[in-house]
Parts: structure tokens; C-alpha cells; sequence
């Protein structure tokens, strides 16, 4: 069979001191951490979008990469050959998932049934590729904001017809997500937003994408589909305002619209950035209310304002994203999907390998560090002492509800002045980096 990476072999574990750049230095797959094998912890998954079909084009000029299974004459047999290298470089790289929107696996045809055909068609061969590799789908998702017709939206979208056409392709694609076997499935809101408020009916948009997404769980039910549903939130880009601005705001219209036992966030780093948190912060509102899915790991730039999609290389962020993974449980349908793209020089097909082999050995540090962070305790121990105060039996009945304004205030007139504590956050700070 035709090999379109005849260069690269399997990507092994070397450990720290190899100096082979086409090695793990830190992901050892079957390494045990906290009693679990790195790879089960950390569930990586490469994207298609950015890996096999991002060519390096900006606003400012086409692209860059030229790759050997874009060569063929007919879009379909392109398609086809891209879908084996995609899962060659899966193989030699050792990453267990991948993440595809519909449109980037099968191009779009002049009918919606001659497009599903054809999808129908690329669906038959990555399934024999996926029980020929044992690699499996992380989620799948539906491309409804490229085409023009979705210039205004999809779901939420001014016209109906449009709204039904998203419906449509939303159907096929969590139909082909659970054929893969697809452990989750990902909406995210691509031009769910708006340009101006001067030509938009705000409400009834979002009444539109509460609808929208309930008939996606009545389908859910319907198919049998086992996976997880989940909200990627995004502030803006491409749209001025995006809906799914953030966690809070997704967990609120989650709340409106009866959807909070059906849907699970997808946390990707530089849209928290994006929307001025961090990502931890993202992850940790996400934990803290029960909507931690899955996350799509990458990261911005400081000195940039829009989503660059930069593979994660920075171990403080790292390990701190998967210190509030760890303590939330661990992924069970999710995991850490690179939604990241090569930089635009970056134009030979091994640069996708040292990209991935830096995400994945920047999360196989932090995992580790963060499993460090939680055995030693002091993190946690520090936190418990902060709030140990409302493990005593006053904070206790103002948490469970039985005291009201007037009996704090008889409280406090009782007691006087309350005593302050140092936050300690410098010393804090330190003892993080000593972990990293
Ligand atoms: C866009 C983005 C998407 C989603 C899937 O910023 O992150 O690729 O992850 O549609
Ligand atoms: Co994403």
C-alpha cells in the first residue's frame, strides 16, 4: 500500500535524554499514573480539519503546503487518499482518536443527496481503517459555517430553510459518528452570533438554537447514539459575538432550554483565552458545574487577539489543565483533541509529527506534575484550611440554610471584629514551580 509518510517510522518513547526529535521524551503510553496508563488519562486525538486538510492559508495569501494525497486528479479519490494518510500518520504518531468535521472528510456535491452519498462512501473506507488500526473516533461534528448559505448562521439563521438545511446535515453526521462508533459529538456554534444588532432578532436566535439542539437530543435518542453531546464555547471569531460565548454563558442557555442533563462542554484553550479567562479557569467553571467533557488542546498567542491555534507547548498551562482534569475524575468520552494547525512555514509533512509529538509530550509533563501536585496534597490541604472555617457548625447551618440576615448579625454583634488570613499566593506561586 502506498505510503504517504515513507520517511517517518513509529514514533517511540525514548525518554528525557534522547536527542531524536521524532520521539517521546515524556509520553510513555503505558506508563501508570495514579494507578491509570498515560494514554487512558490523556486520550489524545489529532483533528482532520487543521492536520490533513489546513494548508497554511491566511487572509493574506493562499496556501503553503503542498501534501502528496492532494495530488489526484478527482476530489473523491483525494479524499480517499487523504483519509489514508490520515490514518497512517495516526498509526506512526500512536495517537489512539481523531475529531472530523463532515465536510472536511468528503467534499461537498450540488445536492444534499449527493453529498451524503458520497460521505456514505468515505464513511465505509475510514471504518475499515478504523478496525484495521484499532484507532477510534473521538467525536464527529458538522461543518455548517464554510458555505455561504450559513452566512448568517445555521441554527440561528433568519430563514427557516436554512435552519432546516444545518438540521439535515446535523442528522447525517451524528448518523455517521455512530456508525464510527464516535464517543462524543460536538456542535460547535461556527456562525451562531452576530455582525450587528441593528439587522438581528437576539431572542429569537437563541430560542432558534434551543430548538435546534433539542431536536439534535430527540435524535440522539432516536439512532441509539450512546455519546456524549457537547457545546464547544467561543467568544468570538468568526462572527463579532458568538452565542456560546463561554462556559457561563453555555451553561446558562443550557439551563433556559431543559438541555443541562443532555450536554457536556468541549473546552479548547484558546477560545478561554479568547474570551478573557484562562484556560484553567474555562475547565475549572466547567468541573465546577458538571459540564467537563472534553477539550480541544491548543493555545493563543499573548500578543495576538484572534484564535491561532498553536499546539500547546506550555508546561504551566499543562499542568494546571490537567490538575483540574485529574481531581474532576479524568475524562470518560472525552479527552485532549490538538485542535491546533502548523504554523505557515512549517511546510513538510514531518513537522506535523514534531507538532503533535510536542502536544502530546507538553500534556504527558503536565499530567505527571499534576499527579504529583495531587499525591503531595499541599495544593488541596492548602485550600481545605482556607475553608475550614465552614466545616465548623456555624458555617455548616449558614451552608445548609438554617440561619437567616438577623441571626448573623446577632453573630457578628456577638463576636466583633473577624480575624484576617494571608491568601499566600506568592508562596503559592513558588511551590507551582516546583512542580513544572
Ligand atoms: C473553531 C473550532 C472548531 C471546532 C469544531 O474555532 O475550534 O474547529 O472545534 O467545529
Ligand atoms: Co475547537
Amino acid at each position: 500500500m502506498r505510503e504517504y509518510f515513507p520517511e517517518i517510522e513509529k514514533i517511540v518513547f525514548e525518554g528525557p535524554g534522547s536527542k531524536n526529535p521524532l520521539s517521546f521524551k515524556h509520553y510513555d503510553a503505558n506508563e501508570l499514573v495514579m494507578g491509570r496508563k498515560m494514554s487512558e488519562h490523556l486520550r489524545f486525538s489529532a483533528c482532520y480539519w487543521h492536520t490533513f486538510k489546513g494548508l497554511g492559508s491566511d487572509p493574506f495569501g493562499g496556501p503553503t503546503f503542498i501534501r502528496e494525497y492532494d495530488l489526484a486528479a478527482d476530489e473523491m479519490e483525494v479524499a480517499e487518499n487523504a483519509m489514508r494518510a490520515a490514518f497512517e500518520f495516526f498509526s506512526k504518531l500512536g495517537i489512539g482518536f481523531w475529531c472530523f468535521h463532515d465536510r472536511d472528510i468528503a467534499p461537498e456535491a450540488d445536492s444534499l443527496q449527493e453529498t451524503n452519498q458520497r460521505l456514505d462512501r468515505i464513511v465505509d473506507l475510514a471504518e475499515s481503517l478504523q478496525d484495521d488500526t484499532g484507532i477510534k473516533l473521538l467525536w464527529g461534528t458538522t461543518n455548517a459555517f464554510s458555505h455561504r448559505r450559513f452566512m448568517a448562521g445555521a441554527a440561528t439563521n433568519p430563514s427557516p430553510a436554512i435552519f432546516a438545511y444545518a438540521a439535515s446535515q446535523v442528522k447525517k453526521a451524528m448518523e455517521l459518528t455512530h456508525r464510527l462508533g464516535g464517543q462524543g459529538y460536538v456542535f460547535w456554534g461556527g456562525r451562531e452570533g452576530y455582525e450587528t444588532l441593528i439587522n438581528t432578532d437576539m431572542q429569537r436566535e437563541l430560542d432558534h438554537l434551543g430548538r435546534f439542539l433539542q431536536m439534535a437530543v430527540e435524535y440522539r435518542r432516536q439512532l441509539g447514539f450512546k455519546g456524549a453531546l457537547y457545546i464547544e464555547p467561543k467568544p468570538k471569531e468568526p462572527t463579532k459575538h458568538q452565542y456560546d460565548f463561554d462556559a457561563g454563558t453555555c451553561h446558562a442557555f443550557l439551563q433556559k432550554y431543559g438541555l443541562m442533563e443532555h450536554f457536556k462542554l468541549n473546552i479548547e484553550a484558546n477560545h478561554a483565552t479568547l474570551a478573557g479567562h484562562t484556560f484553567q479557569h474555562e475547565l475549572a467553571y466547567a468541573a465546577a458545574n458538571g459540564l467537563l467533557g472534553s477539550v480541544d488542546a491548543n493555545r493563543g498567542d499573548l500578543l495576538l487577539g484572534w484564535d491561532t491555534d498553536q499546539f500547546p507547548t506550555d508546561i504551566r498551562d499543562t499542568t494546571l489543565a490537567m490538575h483540574i482534569i485529574l481531581k474532576a475524575g479524568g475524562f470518560s468520552t472525552g479527552g485532549l483533541n490538538f485542535d491546533a494547525k502548523l504554523r505557515r512555514q512549517s511546510i513538510d509533512p514531518v513537522d506535523l509529527f514534531h507538532a503533535h509529538i510536542g502536544g502530546m509530550d507538553a500534556f504527558a509533563r503536565g499530567l505527571k506534575n499534576a499527579a504529583r501536585m495531587i499525591e503531595d496534597g499541599v495544593f488541596t490541604d492548602f485550600i481545605r484550611n482556607r475553608y475550614a472555617g465552614w466545616d465548623g457548625e456555624f458555617g455548616r447551618r449558614i451552608e445548609r440554610g438554617d440561619l437567616a440576615f438577623a441571626d448573623l448579625e446577632k453573630y457578628t454583634l456577638e463576636k466583633g471584629e473577624p480575624e484576617v488570613r494571608s491568601g499566600r499566593q506568592e508562596m503559592l506561586e513558588n511551590l507551582l514551580n516546583q512542580y513544572l
